[in-house]
C-alpha cells in the first residue's frame, strides 16, 4: 500500500512544485483513502484521486489599492475553486504575508474532505491574499477589500462559490468585500457568510469554530468515559477559534490556562475567562498581533518567543495556524501526561508528531472533523439566507452541536481500529467516500 501512496505522491509532487503544505495535505489523505481507492474498481477507472488533487479552477489576480500616505501598494489575490461535486465551492479568504497559491491549495483541498463531513452541501475552495494585515488603518482594509473584490466579485456567486473569513477576514472585512460585491452586482444576496446579524448574518456563526471544536473534544472524552470537566487546557492563538474554544470551555467546566501569539504565549494558572476571553477581542481589534498585552493587563507570565505546548494539560488545542506544533512538542504533552491533542487551526500539527500521538494512543482529531463547525455554521448561514429568515441562537447552536456529533460517529465508523479510533483516517474516509461517488454520478467532468 505504501508503494501505492509513495508513486501517487510522486505524481503530486511533480505535478505540483513548491508546494510542500500541498503535499503535505494530500499526502494526509491519499494515505488514509487508498485502500479504499485500490478495493473499488470504479474509483480507479475513473481517476478519482488523480482528479480530485487538480483543482476546478484557480484564479490568481492583481490587487492594486492606496495606502494612507497615498503610497500605491500592490498585493496578490487567489480564489482556489477545488471541488463543487456535492455543492457550490465553499471555504474561508486568509489574508496573511505567507499566503502563497500553494497554501490555499493545501487548505482548498482540506475543505472538500470537512465540508463533505458536515452533511451540508457544500464544495470546497478557499482565497485570499499575501497581505500582512498588521497596524493597518480601518480605511486602509476598506480600500484594500475594496480592491480585492472589484475582481473577485465575477468569480463568486450564492450558487457558485460562497467565500468567508479566515485568518485575517473577521466581520469587518466581510462588511467591506460583501459591499462592494452588492454595488457590484447590484444583488443583495447570500454570496459570503460571516456577515454581520443586522444583514443576514447568522446567530452563532462567530462562535461556531471553537464551539464546534469543544462539542467535539467532549465526544473525544467520552468514549472514555470522560469529560471537559475540571480540565487543564492549554490554547495557541488568541482569534477567532481560540476565542470561541475559551467561551464554551469555561462553560463545560475547563480551565483555559494558555493563549498565545506571534510574540509568545502567556500562562494563566487560574484560567482564562469571563473579562479576559473579552479582552481578546480587544487585542484582536487592536491590530497589533501580541500577547503580552495580556501578561500586562491580568498579571501573569508571558513567555517570549515560546510555544504553549510546555505546559502541562489534559487537553492541548492548536487554534493558529499550519505546522506550528512540532515533534518535540508532541514528546513534551506525552511527558506532561496530555489525554488528548484536537486540531482547531487547519494541519497545525505536523504530520511525524501526529503519528507521535497515534502510536501512544491518545486522543488525537484533525482539524477537518475538529473544527468543521465554523464552515458548517455558515452552512446555515447560506439556508437562512435562501430562506430570508432567521433562525434563534438556540437553533443554530443545537444544529451545530448535532452536526459535531454526527462528524464524530462518521469518524468512529470509518476509524476504528482494535478499539482505537483513529479520526484521521475516519475523517478523510468518510469525507472522501461522499466526494468520490457524486463524481461518479456525474461523469467526467
Ligand atoms: O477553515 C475553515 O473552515 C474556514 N475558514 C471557514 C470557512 C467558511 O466558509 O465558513
Amino acid at each position: 500500500m505504501s508503494s501505492a501512496v509513495d508513486s501517487f505522491m510522486n505524481y503530486v509532487v511533480a505535478k505540483n512544485p513548491n508546494e510542500p503544505e500541498f503535499h503535505q495535505a494530500v499526502r494526509e489523505v491519499v494515505e488514509s483513502v487508498m485502500p479504499v481507492v485500490e478495493s473499488t474498481p470504479a474509483y480507479k477507472r475513473a481517476k478519482i484521486l488523480e482528479r480530485i488533487v487538480e483543482p476546478e479552477r484557480a484564479v490568481s489576480f492583481r490587487v492594486p489599492w492606496m495606502d494612507d500616505r497615498g503610497e500605491i501598494r500592490v498585493n496578490k489575490g487567489y480564489r482556489v475553486q477545488f471541488s463543487s461535486a456535492i455543492g457550490p465551492y465553499k471555504g474561508g479568504l486568509r489574508f496573511h504575508a505567507n499566503v502563497t497559491l500553494g497554501t490555499l491549495k493545501f487548505l482548498g483541498f482540506e475543505q472538500i474532505f470537512k465540508n463533505s463531513l458536515t452533511t451540508l452541501p457544500m464544495g470546497g475552495g478557499k482565497g485570499g491574499s499575501d497581505l500582512d494585515p498588521r497596524g493597518m488603518s480601518d480605511n486602509e482594509m476598506m480600500r484594500f477589500c475594496q480592491a480585492f473584490m472589484g475582481e473577485l466579485f465575477r468569480h463568486i456567486g450564492p450558487d457558485t462559490d460562497v467565500p468567508a473569513g479566515d485568518i485575517g477576514v473577521g466581520g469587518r472585512e466581510i462588511g467591506y468585500l460583501f459591499g462592494t460585491y452588492k454595488k457590484l452586482a447590484k444583488e443583495f444576496t447570500g454570496v459570503l457568510t460571516g456577515k454581520n446579524v443586522n444583514w443576514g448574518g447568522s446567530l452563532v456563526r462567530p462562535e461556531a469554530t471553537g464551539f464546534g471544536v469543544t462539542y467535539f473534544i467532549e465526544e473525544m472524552l467520552k468514549t472514555k468515559g470522560d469529560s471537559l470537566k475540571g480540565k487543564k487546557v492549554s490554547l495557541s492563538g488568541f482569534g477567532n477559534v481560540a476565542w470561541g474554544a475559551a467561551l464554551k470551555m469555561q462553560e463545560l467546566g475547563a480551565t483555559v490556562v494558555t493563549i498565545s501569539g506571534p510574540d509568545g504565549f502567556i500562562h494563566d494558572p487560574n484560567g482564562v475567562k469571563g473579562e479576559k476571553i473579552d479582552f481578546m477581542l480587544q487585542m484582536r481589534a487592536s491590530g497589533r498581533d501580541r500577547v503580552q498585552d495580556y501578561a500586562e493587563k491580568f498579571k501573569v507570565e508571558f513567555h517570549a518567543g515560546k510555544r504553549p505546548w510546555m505546559v502541562p494539560v489534559d487537553v492541548a488545542v492548536p487554534c493558529a495556524i499550519q505546522n506550528e506544533l512540532d515533534e518535540n512538542d508532541a514528546r513534551t504533552l506525552l511527558k506532561n501526561g496530555v489525554k488528548c491533542v484536537c486540531e482547531a487551526a487547519n494541519m497545525p500539527v505536523v504530520p511525524k508528531a501526529v503519528s507521535l500521538l497515534q502510536e501512544a494512543k491518545i486522543l488525537f482529531a484533525p482539524g477537518k472533523a475538529a473544527n468543521a463547525g465554523g464552515v458548517a455554521t455558515s452552512g446555515l448561514e447560506m439556508s437562512q439566507n435562501a430562506q430570508h429568515l432567521y433562525w434563534s441562537r438556540e437553533e443554530v447552536d443545537a444544529r451545530l452541536k448535532q452536526i459535531m456529533q454526527r462528524i464524530h460517529q462518521t469518524c468512529a465508523t470509518y476509524g476504528t481500529e482494535q478499539n482505537y479510533v483513529n479520526y484521521v483516517k475516519g475523517a478523510n474516509i468518510g469525507g472522501f467516500i461522499k466526494v468520490a461517488d457524486a463524481m461518479l454520478d456525474q461523469g467526467l467532468v
